[in-house]
């Protein structure tokens, strides 16, 4: 019987992210060990299929055609031109080939072409995650047919927050858009971004939202803002380190069961901060040298970092006695 809750109150989270660091550590990672082996992380590669020229405003992202970073815009990639970057993924050791589109919804003639990608991507035998805006319960449900096993698609940051940093959607449109991926069976992918200038309870009410959704995503990404020139958040300060790898473990110890993938923002971390979050809980993370429009680290680099921790990569997260080096 799973015992797992969904309903945190903000006193108990606050309660987490104030307990000293090791004994916060200590908790994350004891319940991790009880959940997963601590020592696979599940791989994953994106790539960016519609890049640029997004109606939407949200100030952190470089596609958004109201910011101003430099960005080559593309249209929809060809199918050829996806399939043979799944293979690529494939060969490196990804698990899992994430697409990701620069749109505030998909249009119905789009969403057949990416379905055409998903069929291409799953027939290689990887695990198949999209992230294409707001969906319809139509949409959704034609995905499930078509056999798509994640979608992603993030709260971003709390509630109280979130107007500060998005105007052109709700928060209320997000939490329905997961409702009909829910609905459909699909398994659910969302997370947010820590270190736009949101303040410790903001953090704390971001994974109160995620943790109290009927069910727990079955990934949640964790990303560190990447600060992009000609973005409203080019200049806010970093967020430090060590609060970074305590919501990593506050996320962990109120979602045991889910993925919490360390996403955007790796390039700028050292090994040390990696290591940090990887026993307080995160398992899976992006692999490859980009994210959508910006750098990962380079793969020897992840290698290496694997091979220093004693960390092998996942190969399918169902068929968890399957691991792979990457
Ligand atoms: N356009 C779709 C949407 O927003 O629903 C899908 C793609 S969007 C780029 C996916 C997620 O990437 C965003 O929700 C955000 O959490 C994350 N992201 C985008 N730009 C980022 C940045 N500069 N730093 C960190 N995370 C970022
Ligand atoms: C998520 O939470 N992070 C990924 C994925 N979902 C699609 C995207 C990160 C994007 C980072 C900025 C960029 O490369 O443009
Ligand atoms: Fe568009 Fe997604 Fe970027 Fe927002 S995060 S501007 S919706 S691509």
């Amino acid at each position: 019987m799973s015992n797992l809750r969904h309903d945190w109150t903000m006193q108990e989270i606050t309660a987490l992210f104030d307990l000293p660091f090791n004994d916060l550590l200590f908790q994350a990672h004891s319940l991790h060990r009880e959940n997963f082996d601590p020592n696979h992380v599940q791989v994953s590669t994106l790539l960016s299929i519609k890049t640029g020229a997004c109606p939407e405003d949200c100030s952190y992202c470089s596609q958004s055609a109201r910011n101003e970073a430099e960005l080559e815009r593309e249209r929809l990639l060809p199918l050829d031109e996806v399939l043979e970057k799944a293979h690529e993924a494939k060969n490196n050791g990804a698990s899992r080939f994430c697409m990701g589109a620069a749109w505030r919804n998909p249009t119905d003639k789009n969403l057949e072409r990416v379905i055409d990608m998903i069929e291409g991507v799953k027939s290689m035998g990887m695990e198949t995650c999209v992230t294409l805006g707001m969906l319809t319960e139509t949409q959704t449900e034609r995905l499930k047919v078509a056999g798509l096993d994640y979608y992603n698609h993030n709260l971003d940051t709390s509630p109280e927050f979130y107007g500060d940093i998005i105007t052109t959607r709700t928060y209320q449109n997000r939490l329905d858009t997961l409702e009909h991926v829910r609905n459909a069976g699909i398994n659910t992918c969302s997370g947010g971004i820590l270190g736009m200038g949101e303040s410790r309870t903001d953090r704390a009410s971001l994974l109160q939202q995620l943790a109290n959704l009927p069910k727990h995503p079955d990934s949640v990404p964790i990303n560190m803002l990447v600060a992009i020139e000609g973005t409203p958040l080019e200049d806010v300060p970093k967020l430090e380190p060590l609060e970074f790898i305590r919501t990593v473990a506050v996320a962990r110890i109120m979602m045991p069961e889910s993925y919490v993938r360390l996403s955007a923002g790796r390039a700028e971390m050292n090994d040390e901060t990696q290591a940090m979050c990887f026993f307080a809980g995160a398992n899976s993370m992006f692999y490859g040298e980009k994210l959508l429009t910006t750098d990962n680290p380079d793969e020897n680099h992840d290698q290496q970092l694997f091979n220093k921790l004693g960390i092998q990569s996942l190969q399918t997260e169902v068929t968890s006695d399957a691991p792979v080096t990457v």
